[in-house]
C-alpha cells in the first residue's frame, strides 16, 4: 500500500535543494496545497477519497500519516525529511499527525477540488472499498 518516493538532493555549502520531476508522480499535478500552523498532537484527515491522487511531502517537521485501505491493511509512515514524499492513491482511509512544531504538509494533486471525491464517513468508505476490490 505504501508507496514512498526519493527526492534527489542537491547539497551545496549555502543551501540544499530538493528536486522531484514530474514523471515520477505518475499523474498530471492540477493543484498545489500546502497545510501549515497546525498544533502539535492534531489529527486530520480522516477520510478517503473516490479518485484524487496525490503525493505528499513534509519539508519541515515530521507528520505521521496513516493509511488504512479498508480492507484490514493499515500502515503508518513517518515523514520527517524532505527528501521523503507518500504517494497515496484512491481509497484509502487517511490520517495525518503533527508530531513536531511548525511541521508542513505539502500535497500535489491530480484534481482540482471536488467535493463530492471525499468519503468522510468511515463505514461509507468500508462499504466503498469492499465494492472497489471485487
Ligand atoms: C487530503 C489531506 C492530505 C478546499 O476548499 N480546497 C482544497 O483544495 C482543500 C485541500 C481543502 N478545502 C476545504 C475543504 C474543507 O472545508 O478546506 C477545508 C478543510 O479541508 P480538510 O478537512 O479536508 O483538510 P485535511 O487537512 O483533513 O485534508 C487535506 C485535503 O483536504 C485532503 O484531500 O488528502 O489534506
Amino acid at each position: 500500500m505504501e508507496k514512498l518516493l526519493q527526492l534527489q538532493k542537491i547539497t551545496s555549502e549555502e543551501a540544499r535543494i530538493f528536486v522531484f520531476e514530474g514523471e515520477k508522480f505518475g499523474f498530471d499535478v492540477k493543484r498545489i496545497y500546502f497545510t501549515r500552523d497546525v498544533p502539535v498532537g492534531q489529527i486530520r484527515g480522516h477520510h478517503a477519497h473516490k479518485a484524487l491522487r496525490q503525493v505528499l511531502l513534509c519539508p519541515h517537521g515530521a507528520i505521521r500519516v496513516t493509511l488504512d485501505d479498508g480492507l484490514g491493511s493499515k500502515e503508518s509512515t513517518v515523514l520527517d525529511t524532505p527528501e521523503k514524499g507518500l504517494y497515496v492513491g484512491p481509497a484509502l482511509w487517511r490520517t495525518m499527525e503533527w508530531l513536531k512544531p511548525e511541521s508542513l504538509l505539502l500535497v500535489f494533486a491530480s484534481q482540482n477540488y471536488i467535493a463530492e471525491d471525499y468519503i468522510r464517513d468511515y463505514d461509507l468508505f468500508l462499504r466503498f472499498a469492499r465494492n472497489q476490490s471485487k
